[in-house]
């Protein structure tokens, strides 16, 4: 007699029932023993990918930073160096002072340290500064 699909398959279809079913498989942990102490890694390639791995986490946790000096010359108005010590670079008016006068008797001096975009736009906006007023202060950037 059909099954109830009407279709003349056997119905309840029966599974086979020759082999009994596999056993569930053993997922206890398998123990392996510790490597001798002080063993270097087995494989190279992995040591070479780590080492490249904690290199850019370094890289991305602190990017290089950049001095950006001011240097003396004879023209520039001892003011103005100040204000821009003040202005653009963040320095109570005695910081300022001082690193102007060290400047002005050192030659150079250092107006701030920043990550390199900073550091390039400092020195280029305190460059354009000086030339608006006609004065022959010079900026640069050099890594720290
Ligand atoms: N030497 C300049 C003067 O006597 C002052 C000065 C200081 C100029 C610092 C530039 O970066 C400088 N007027």
């Amino acid at each position: 007699m059909a099954g109830p699909r009407g279709d003349g398959g056997d119905w309840p279809l029966s599974l086979p029932s020759e082999s009994p079913p596999d056993p569930p498989p053993d997922l206890s942990p398998v123990l392996l023993p510790d490597p001798p102490p002080g063993r270097p890694p087995a494989d190279p390639s992995k040591e070479r990918g780590r080492s490249v791995a904690t290199k850019e986490r370094a890289k991305s946790a602190r990017p290089p930073r950049f001095k950006v000096l001011l240097y003396n010359d004879d023209y520039t108005p001892m003011e103005f160096v100040v204000q821009v010590l003040e202005h653009v670079f963040k320095k109570s008016p005695s910081a300022a002072t001082q690193i102007m006068l060290q400047i002005h008797r050192g030659g150079m001096g250092v107006a701030g340290v920043f990550v390199l975009e900073i550091a390039e736009t400092k020195s280029t906006s305190v460059q354009r500064m000086a030339e608006e007023r006609g004065y022959p202060l010079r900026t640069g950037v050099e890594k720290e």
